[in-house]
């Protein structure tokens, strides 16, 4: 009934082993009562047997667990249970060669569910999760993408406590069913995969909206949210409404149903999720305005809502043949996510925002033991392949079609996709062969980047023959072993390239050049002048490279490359290469400067009127710790930290009064939440930071005057994080404020939660420890966990790295605790930990018991084995 390992450890389920699915569903009908002892469910299937997957009769089988089996009606007759076999995880049936019907009755115990799969109650509200594979934890169904069905539901209820009852669909009817007991029927035309059923049952609150589709269609649009939550969902609704526009215009994808709806809830594993018809989100991800929520909230709420609302199209119409296939819905998704983004506010801060977060935890996970491709051969637990490679770099691979193809090649590419594949459930292969055949192009070898893992690293170099005006480039790739791929073939690059006059001006204009081969040269004619070239613009393709620039044609690029993601590519790596120095040193046990170049980078940077305030705040933000710590063969933790904070003090104090005056000329203006406002804050407290890094006790007094709890979000958090690290009685009693003024509101509280863990000062972890036991810690809640917990180990390097092992102890107890409550959530929390290789023989030593300490748990779930056993391979 749990999902505990023993006694055998547990098998991976493999993509070769794929066989179409033996029977098909048509219909299902569903009927949910919910009571407060249990709830029952009676399922309705009719299928038949499945064409494509064989002749003559076969055994019905269903997946189910974590449910009591009550009956099985099939064509009219009630199976006695030697009729039948039940196991833990499945229920099989005798055999069917035509058409059937299968009534099938199990009882629920929603309110013990914490793993919050299938249906839970949060603060008191029936919901559901069924992707990947809740929907067997609610009935007994054949729970696989690629059987899909359309769905009625019935949903009955308490009344008082339960007046909005939802699933997906069209409302069909809804009345009294006696004894203080309500019930409404839903109805589903579009077939589709259990993982995107849901329902919801609470008292809650609707706002409501319209949108008119470009065919005239009026849509009702309805966002559910706890009472007192209502102010909270204009940002959501706006941003759906631009979502919904946005796809009629850059793709030609319309809306399908009258209604859409979205219930935010409290206690949910991931971000949000796209049900047909009915989203259900984290609430972190949802509710947000001006005095709650930070800019970077707003936006990262702008981009869910849409992300979901792509999904319509790319997941739900075509959706996955089986969860191999899982990046032709997410790769896409977040691709085109990202787009709308870019279309909102600005495409280079975007593309920044995005190749950042990239690098710092795909790259991470492609290096290390749980490296995986972007359509993984095999898993244990599918829940633990909602992975930044399927997601970020998935979407990077789409990225590069769109490259190679141009905007309006991808776009027939998608028409053709649709065309052919409406309804169905298909794959990555479907994907590629649509964009191929609309444009007649040959992708053959590009199959690749689904299939090998890691990061391939791009070496570039080049000659420069004035006399014969022209310029050589040469590049060279080679992709990395990872675990069970040893060997690997060269994959098609797009590298976007051009040459940049070191006198100003573009020598020669932007290229693709497709590196299609371990390696090749390129020359570019008519290259009168001295040049330097512009590399991977625009991060064309996810590779580590590695090119010849000195650190003169980095400063040269940082200034003058018209490529916003060059320019800001070219200050980070003339700072990385100058950090590490500064690291190396320190460790040594010597001093360490930063480079003077950085500084006059920075300063020109500062003063230049041009750049948009948004994309200055990016330029003037130096490499993370953890990018850092990744960009050197071992991780030095201590040196790492110490000479960045160095780097910040020095840049503090050398640019001061330009801090100072960027930060006092924007201090006062009125905050408005459209993108230059946003953008303006970003650089303001981007000064603010570097000003308060000065030491200056002005600074020190903006900061605290701009940390009063009732401000702007933005503003409150950015000068506490600055403050957060000062060991002063000022500083702790702004942050104790803002606890104070927010405790009875979660999202909020989350902030300070996270405040607290990722503060750099020696205590934190004695901090974190105690915090546990603040009243409204509550490991039951996944968002606080990821305040508390997350925030530390991820967002905290220098205390979670601790050179005695003290933070990886920690987390290796949590991690225990968790996995009894939510396995998904554990499993997530442990990956810190496998990423022992990067470190110093001490830590990988304490990093290692950790892992075996959890290892050796008895009943540990599947989730967090497969990432222990892969952490200790
Ligand atoms: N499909 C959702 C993500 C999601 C995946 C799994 C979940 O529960 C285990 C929940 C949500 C998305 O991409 O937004
Ligand atoms: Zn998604």
């Amino acid at each position: 009934m749990d999902r505990t390992v023993s006694p055998s450890a547990p098998q991976p389920t493999r993509l070769s082993d794929y066989r179409p699915p033996a029977h098909l569903i048509e219909t299902l009908d569903l009927a949910l009562d919910l009571r407060d002892d249990w709830t029952t469910v009676r399922a309705t299937l009719r299928g038949r047997r499945n064409p494509a997957a064989g002749q003559g009769a076969a055994p019905i089988v269903l997946d189910g667990e974590a449910q009591e089996l009550v009956s099985v009606t099939l064509d009219g007759e009630r199976l006695g249970p030697n009729e039948y076999a039940l196991e833990a995880d499945r229920l099989t049936l005798p055999e069917r060669d035509g058409a059937f019907e299968l009534v099938v009755e199990s009882r629920i115990r929603p309110q013990d569910n914490s793993a919050l799969e299938g249906l839970y109650l949060s603060n008191g509200m029936y919901c559901t999760q069924c992707e990947a594979e809740g929907f067997r934890r609610i009935t007994y169904f054949p729970d696989r993408p690629d059987v899909m069905a359309v769905y009625s539901v019935r949903l009955e209820a308490d009344a008082a406590r339960f007046p909005v009852l939802l699933s997906n669909g069209n409302p069909v009817e809804q009345g009294e069913a006696g004894a203080g007991r309500r019930y409404a029927v839903w109805h589903d035309p579009f077939p589709k995969p259990s993982y995107l059923f849901a329902a919801v049952a609470g008292d809650l609150a609707c706002v409501e909206d319209r949108f008119v589709t470009r065919s005239g269609r009026e849509v009702a649009l309805r966002i559910y949210v706890e009472h007192g939550n209502e102010p909270r969902t204009g940002h959501a609704m706006d941003s759906l409404k631009r979502a919904m526009r946005w796809d009629e215009e850059v793709f030609g994808l319309e809306y399908d149903l009258d209604l859409f709806m979205i219930v935010a809830v409290s206690h949910f594993n991931m971000g949000a999720m796209e049900n047909k018809g009915l989203n259900v989100f984290n609430s972190k991800l949802l509710l947000a305005d001006a005095a709650t929520a930070t800019d970077a909230d707003l936006q990262r709420v702008e981009a869910v809502v849409a992300h979901e609302y792509f999904h319509n199209w790319t997941g739900n119409r075509v959706t996955c043949r089986d969860w191999f296939q899982l990046s032709l819905k997410e790769g896409l998704t977040v691709f085109r996510d990202q787009q709308f983004s870019a279309d909102m506010h600005s495409h280079g801060v975007k593309r920044v925002g995005d190749v950042r977060l990239l690098r710092s935890v795909q790259f991470a996970e492609d290096a290390g033991p749980t490296a995986h491709p972007v359509r993984p051969d095999s898993y244990i637990e599918i829940n633990n392949f909602y992975t930044p490679t399927v997601y970020e770099k998935g979407a990077e691979v789409v990225r590069m079609i769109h490259t190679l193809l141009g905007p309006a090649g991808f776009r027939r590419g998608m028409d053709l996709y649709f065309e052919r594949h409406d309804g169905q459930a298909v794959t990555c292969e479907d994907f590629v062969a649509a964009m191929e055949d609309a444009n007649g192009a040959d992708l053959s070898s590009f199959r690749l980047w689904y299939q090998q893992a890691g990061t391939p690293t791009l070496e570039a170099d080049w000659s420069q023959d004035l006399s014969a005006r022209s310029l050589t480039l040469r590049l060279r790739q080679s992709v990395p072993p990872t675990p069970g791929q040893p060997l690997k073939r060269p994959m098609p690059l797009p590298v976007r390239a051009a040459l940049l006059g070191k006198a100003g001006g573009t020598v020669a204009p932007e290229r693709v050049l497709l590196l299609d081969g371990a390696e090749a040269s390129f020359t570019f004619e008519e290259v009168g002048e001295p040049a330097v070239p512009s590399l991977l613009r625009g991060f064309s393709a996810p590779v580590r490279l590695e090119a010849a620039w000195s650190e003169d044609d980095l400063a040269f690029l940082a200034g003058a490359d018209d490529d916003p993601f060059g320019r800001w590519e070219a200050l980070q790596t003339l700072a990385t290469r100058s950090l590490l120095r500064m690291a190396e040193a320190l460790r040594a046990g010597g001093a360490a400067t930063l480079d003077q170049r950085i500084v006059s980078a920075f300063r020109a940077s500062l003063a230049d009127a041009r750049l948009e305030p948004a994309f200055k705040a990016e330029l003037l933000t130096l490499p993370g710790e953890t990018l850092l710590g990744q960009a050197s063969e071992t991780w030095q933790v201590d040196a790492v930290h110490e000479a960045r904070e160095l780097a910040r003090r020095t840049l503090g104090e050398a640019l001061r009064d330009g801090w100072r005056q960027a930060y006092q000329a924007l201090a006062g203006e009125e905050g408005a939440l459209d993108t230059e406002a946003m953008g303006r804050r970003a650089f303001k407290n981007a000064a603010l930071a570097y000003w308060v890094a000065a030491g200056d006790e002005a600074a020190v007094a903006a900061a605290l005057a701009q940390a009063r709890p009732d401000g702007r979000m933005t503003d409150v958090v950015a000068a506490l994080a600055a403050l957060s690290d000062l060991e002063r009685p000022d500083a702790e009693a702004a942050l104790q404020a803002f606890h104070d003024r927010w405790l009875d509101d979660p999202l909020v509280l989350d902030k300070w939660f996270a405040l607290k863990a990722t503060a750099s000062r020696p205590d934190t972890l004695a901090t974190v420890e105690a915090l546990r036991r603040h009243p409204r810690f509550d490991r039951r809640n996944p968002n606080r966990v990821r305040a508390l917990i997350g925030s530390f180990t991820t967002g905290n390097p220098v205390r979670f790295h601790a050179a005695d092992g003290s933070g990886y102890a920690f987390l290796a107890q949590e991690v225990l605790a968790l996995d009894k409550l939510n396995p998904q959530v554990a499993a997530r929390l442990t990956q810190p930990l496998v990423r022992w290789r990067r470190f110093d023989e001490g830590r990988r030593q304490r990093m290692l018991e950790a892992l075996r300490r959890i290892a050796d748990e008895p009943g540990l779930s599947r989730d967090v084995f497969e990432i222990v056993s892969k952490g200790l391979a």
